[in-house]
């Protein structure tokens, strides 16, 4: 077949252009929306898929959400907790055993009501959430005291068939999550149990994705409905001015025990009822990760959950011994990886060492190394932060060091990054005029509230507008002091407590 010589011209030109087209479309500060959905596919966490509100979570996503699974597993097995996995598929009579709990819920459920081409006699259900999964079976388990406390967890997908626009990561129909079920003889284990997995959630937040959170109680409108009281951690975007819910700690109390006869012979020989929690965080962390540290130019990984800390890229010109800096930057990689660090070469001889230090600065990576003719003569090598674009040279003899110093400091300054910018969004308020100004100025609103369920209703229904109604984020267990006197900014009630109120995810 023939080819015209412009065909084939054309063709290479649009090659080139493909493999020249970097750099991002949108501006995070001016369509924020666009921007995250464009760096999720540029920097290759997220491909879509052909159905609404699924994505493919690519090699770069996964090897994040295993470095949080590895911590979060080892910090729950060092509390006894064993891992379990139960069905995937749930009959309707067992979803529906505990109807209110699954009222407001019930749209949100997947179906499977075919097989090949035939009906199925009972349609069974993809899991939302395994409540009605898994107890039944502890109350098969759980008989006396001795079988006290039986703490499960399971890692797995769930779905909920979502109608509200779906977002990679943050609101998507299937997701990743860990969902921790246990039981205990008294209200004491597991109100304690409560807060000492919220403090593992904290520490995925701020220890590892570099994000400030804020841990606190939810509302009584809220919490899980199933539920005797729900603790959270809360992020905060400042560019949408919203909050997130990071990930929850449930206290069920006897609620589900009642419902599922869950009962145990205490110590007395007394038939009892036993305590619950549930407790669970999901792949949208790693798309608060995105939102919060992501810039104009991509990702921004913080190098204690990026699959790749250090990305080495030779820089050969024309007459200088390219073998020799290839080797160099072999050698370079080799040491820090001996050293504990995820380093990678880029030797690819089809792209420049702009358009490679453009791609890695896309996917987040946290340090580049340049290594050229110059950097070989001196011994050094040129190293470049992502967060701040900060460049230095750093002698061979002490690349170790350093580089462990520089990771370290741009873990450190990513969070201090995030939280002046979170800081900076407080707004501390005492009435409905300050309340609707912070809101509209995008604030997480500080203020003080009766705690009163109607009240709360009513701010909702008074700030229903195309962004979405206020609600309370939650009430942080760290409580300013509140004056005697002090009124609620909506009610005009004496105020019980400070509440975080504001949009959210
Ligand atoms: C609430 C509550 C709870 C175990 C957790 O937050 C931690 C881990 N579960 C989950 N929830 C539902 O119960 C629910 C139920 C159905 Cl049927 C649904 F379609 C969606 C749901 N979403 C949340």
């Amino acid at each position: 077949m023939a080819t015209s010589n412009t065909d084939t011209s054309n063709a290479r030109k649009k090659e080139v252009k493909k493999e020249t087209r970097l750099g991002l479309t949108y501006k995070k500060d001016k369509d924020f929306g666009e921007w995250y959905s464009e760096v999720c596919v540029a920097g290759e966490m997220i491909e879509y898929y052909d159905i609404s509100g699924c994505y493919i979570l690519r090699p770069w996503t996964m090897a994040i959400w295993e470095t949080l699974q590895a911590f979060f597993d080892a910090e729950i097995k060092k509390m006894n907790v064993k891992n379990v996995y139960f069905p995937l598929f749930v009959t309707e009579n067992v979803l529906q055993k505990e109807k209110d709990h699954i009222e407001g819920f019930a749209p949100e459920v997947a179906w499977v009501t075919k097989s090949g081409q035939s009906e199925m006699e009972i349609p069974i259900a993809i899991r939302p959430t395994s409540e009605t999964v898994m107890y039944p079976y502890y109350s098969k388990w759980i008989r006396g005291h001795r079988d006290l406390p039986l703490k499960l967890n399971q890692w797995c997908n769930v779905v909920r068939w979502e109608f509200s626009h779906p977002t990679p990561f943050i609101r998507s129909r299937e997701f990743l999550w860990q969902e921790g079920h246990t039981a205990f003889a008294t209200q004491d284990e597991a109100d304690q149990e409560v807060l000492e997995i919220l403090e593992l959630y904290r520490r995925i937040y701020e220890e590892f994705l570099a994000i400030p959170v804020i841990k606190g109680k939810k509302s009584e409108l809220e919490k899980f409905a199933g539920g005797f009281y729900t603790t959270s951690v809360e992020a905060f975007i400042p560019n949408t001015g919203r909050g997130i819910q990071g990930a929850t700690s449930h206290c069920l109390g006897q609620n589900f025990a009642k419902m599922f006869e869950i009962n145990f012979e205490n110590e007395k020989g007394e038939k009892a009822m036993v305590w619950q929690n549930s407790w669970a965080y999901s792949t949208r962390t790693i798309g608060v990760m995105v939102m919060v540290h992501g810039d104009d130019k991509g990702l921004v990984l913080p190098p204690k959950v990026a699959s790749v800390q250090v990305i080495v890229i030779p820089v050969p010109y024309k007459d200088a011994d390219t073998q020799a800096i290839f080797d160099a930057c072999r050698s370079t990689v080799d040491t820090l990886c001996k050293a504990g660090f995820r380093a990678e070469v880029d030797l690819r001889d089809n792209y420049s060492p702009g358009w490679k230090y453009s791609h890695w600065e896309m996917k987040g990576v946290p340090l580049r190394i340049e290594i050229g003719p110059k950097d070989l003569a001196n011994k050094q090598v040129r190293v470049v932060c992502r967060d701040n674009g900060a460049k230095m040279d750093i002698p061979m003899h002490s690349l170790v060091e350093q580089v462990k110093e520089i990771l370290s400091n741009i873990q450190e300054s990513l969070f201090n990054a995030a939280k002046q910018k979170r800081e900076a969004c407080v707004k501390v308020i005492n009435t409905w005029d300050e309340f609707i100004a912070a809101l509209n100025n995008k604030k997480l609103i500080l203020a003080p509230w009766c705690d009163e369920e109607d009240v709360e209703k009513d701010v909702k229904a008074r700030t229903k507008g195309e962004h979405g109604a206020a609600k309370t984020l939650c009430t942080p267990f760290d409580q300013p002091r509140l004056p005697e006197g002090t009124l609620c900014f909506a009610s005009g009630k004496p105020a019980k407590k400070w509440t975080y109120w504001g949009r959210s995810y």
